[in-house]
Order: structure tokens, then sequence, then C-alpha cells
């Protein structure tokens, strides 16, 4: 048995090759949860693993699982991975460099002859993203869960209308004949992830390596005004009941209050709707998305009142209703200190410098933060841009990542 080492060439070549299943003219990829490009990424991975002898398995929500057997079987699994579906105009590194690090780790352990205790599993959670289908980190939440949540089979997808089970079983179908299937959710002994920072902090401080310490809470509402739609050219301003004045006003109110005011908020309108479209005719409806961020669960309600109040006042003003579902609520959460002080080890002797750090994105890490012991390793990007076709990480902040994830498996495999 040799001391394990990553290949850099492999490495890259594999983030190359997956980039380009999905390949935007822009350099980015779209490769939304459950599409065929997913299942293309899927089955290439599949194939990967089958060729170096790894046994692979999906289970009910199309979670992927590429199994290094232990030399005690019936130890509960290292789980380390992350996702490979992207946002619509996304980019090549977001959850890929996690996968296929987690693969590059996986294979340099075999190159190396290494058979850990217990066994090392790499996982492809399914739509981590929630762009096509909401909520996002399905699969992860699902497993944690241990079942998939009433009503996720009916929801439909935001480009093209599919319904999700439809989706859900013909990639399971896709890859059934080639990898095993198992229940939804499994012991795990830890989970840890490698992903792109998606901020500006490590490129700015020219560190090379975050260890996530936790990620904040997220909130998603969906909001629909309903008013009267009429004549663009005969309705007088006493007659109108228009939506879409209702929708701007609360969200002026909105932009111009929730981040100035509360310096580690994030407020994102992504996707705003208006019906029926026409030139010159008042909306019947207009409806958007609202993405509300913070690291502390009580400032979140504090924020979500306040929305929800703000949208109210403008409905009634208006004289129009108004409708808020929440379709996402991730509270903030701190990762296990005992993974932690594994990263922080393995940083030492591999010789990184690191700084702790919590996640502004979510991840499915804050799901298996409720199932096992978890943690991240972040590595820095240009510009912490992401969800952004020009999502850029250098050759060699990759490599250093995938040498400390590498140097971290060992760390944890040594200690569980
Ligand atoms: O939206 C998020 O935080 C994640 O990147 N999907
Ligand atoms: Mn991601
Ligand atoms: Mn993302």
């Amino acid at each position: 048995m040799t001391s394990p080492q990553v290949s850099a060439d492999r490495l890259l070549a594999r983030l190359d090759a997956f980039a380009a299943i999905g390949a935007t003219p822009g350099g980015g990829v779209n490769r939304q949860a459950l599409t065929r490009r997913d299942r293309e990424a899927r089955a290439f991975l599949t194939a990967l693993s089958k060729a170096r002898g790894f046994s692979v398995f999906q289970d009910d929500m199309a979670n992927l699982f590429i199994r290094m057997e232990g030399r005690d079987p019936s130890l509960p699994p290292l789980l380390i991975g992350s996702h490979l579906d992207s946002q619509p105009a996304g980019g090549r590194f977001d959850g890929a460099l996690g996968t296929l690090t987690a693969f590059e780790v996986l294979e340099s352990l075999a190159d190396a002859g290494v058979v850990p205790q217990r066994p090392v599993e790499v996982v492809v959670w399914t739509n981590e993203e929630g762009c096509r289908f909401a909520p996002g980190c399905m699969g992860s939440r699902a497993f944690v869960e241990g079942s998939i949540p009433d009503g996720w089979e009916a929801l439909r997808a935001v480009d093209d209308g599919a319904l999700f089970d439809d989706e859900r079983l013909a990639t399971i179908a896709a890859l059934a004949p080639d990898v095993g299937h198992r229940a939804l959710g499994c012991p795990v002994a830890a989970y840890l992830e490698l992903h792109i920072e998606q901020g500006p902090s490590l490129e700015r401080e020219e560190i090379p390596v975050g260890i996530v310490t936790g990620v904040q809470g997220t909130r998603w509402l969906e909001v629909l005004f309903e008013g009267q739609t009429a004549h663009a050219g005969t309705t007088a301003l006493q007659y109108r009941r228009d939506p879409l004045k209702a929708l701007t006003a609360a969200l002026a109110e909105l932009y111009a209050t929730i981040m100035p005011e509360n310096a580690e908020a994030r407020f994102t309108v992504g996707r705003i709707a208006v019906t029926p479209g026409s030139v010159n005719a008042i909306p019947a409806t207009a409806g958007c998305s609202i993405d509300l961020r913070h690291p502390q669960a009580d400032v979140l309600d504090r924020l979500e009142a306040r929305i929800r109040k703000r949208l109210a006042e403008a409905a009634e003003a208006e004289v129009v209703t108004v409708a808020i579902s929440k379709t996402v609520d991730m509270a903030p959460v701190t990762f296990a200190d005992d993974v932690v002080s594994a990263l922080q080890i393995a940083a030492q002797k591999g010789g990184f410098r690191t700084r702790a750090m919590i996640s502004g994105a979510f991840h499915d890490a804050l799901f298996l933060a409720g199932h096992a012991p978890s943690a991240m390793i972040f590595v820095p990007c240009r510009d912490g841009l992401s969800h952004n076709e020009a999502e850029f990480v250098r050759p060699e902040d990759s490599i250093a990542g995938a040498r400390m994830f590498l140097t971290s498996v060992l760390e944890l495999l040594s200690r569980l």
C-alpha cells in the first residue's frame, strides 16, 4: 500500500468532461435536476465507477451512491459528495467540483491499495439547486427524513411543467439496469462535502481552504397578487385594481430596507411573472419569488414577518388580494465540532492555510448535519461569483482543495 495522492490531471480532466454535459454558449452549464443532461452526467459517473470496480446504488429519490467496500462492510459508511445538478445559467464548478473531488479521493484510495475499515461512499444528491423544482436539497432532505414528503410527487418543473414524479422515476429507470437500488436513508458515520465558496472571502484573503463551521438559514416565499385585468386605455385610476402596482410598490420598499438595514440579511427576487402579459391590458396577476437569508433564525422570523406585512399593506392599498406560500424553510445549522476539528488537524498536517467561515449558500450538508456529524470545505472562486456562467476556480485551487479533502478523509477514517 502506498500513500494516497490525488491526481491533479485526472481531476482537471474530469471537471472538463462533466462541464461538457449541458455546456452553454456562455461557458457555463445548464444541467438542471432530473433533466436529460442530469441523467447523462449520472450515467457518465456510473460508468467511471463501475470501471473502477466500485458498486453503485440509487435510492427512491435518485440519490446516487458509489461505494468502496470496507474491511467491515457492516459499519456505517463515511459519506462524501455533493450534487451534479446546476442552475439554468450555472457554473461548471457549483456541485460538480465537490462531487468529482470526492470521486477523485475514492480513486486515490483505490490507486494506493487502501482498504478502509469502514466503507466510503460518494453520494450525488438529487436536486440540490431547487430552481427547476422547489425546494432545494430534495434528495438529501428525503434521505435524512427517510421518506419523500407528501405533495412532492405533484410538483411541476418551472422550465417545462414536467411532473416531478415522472422525472424522478425516469431518472431512476435510466440507470436501473446498471446499478443497485436501496431504501431511502441509512446510518452514516460522518458526512463531508467540498464546495466552492460562492463568495469573495477566500480569494480576497488569499486563503486556499475554508473550514465551514455552519450554514445560514434560508427561506423562500412564492408571492401572488391578484387584481382585475381591464383595458389599459379606458380604465381610470379610481377603477383600477392593479396587482403589479401593488407588487412593485412593496418590492421597492423591501429593497430599500431589508438589506440596507440588516447587513447580514440577503433579500433576492429571482423570478417575477405577470399575466396575461399584454401590453394594453392591466395585469390580472403579478407574482414573484423571494429568497431571504440570515445566520440567525430570530432575525429571519422578524424579517419574514416584515415582508408579509408590507405585501399585505400593498394589496390593501390597491384593493387586490395577495397569497404568500413558503416553499423553503432551512434553519441555520452549526456543524459538528469533532468533524470541524478533524478538518483543522488535516489542514495542519497538510500545511494548508485556512479560515473558519459559515456558508451563505445552502448545501446538502445542512440536512446531513441533522443525520450524522458533518462539515464542509470551501475553495475560492474568482470574484466570489457563482450561479453565473462565468463561475471559475483556478486549477491550483481545485487541486489544493482535493488534497485537503483527501487529508481530511484520511483523518476522519482514523478517528471514526
Ligand atoms: O441557493 C443556494 O444557496 C444553493 O447554491 N443552491
Ligand atoms: Mn451547490
Ligand atoms: Mn448552487
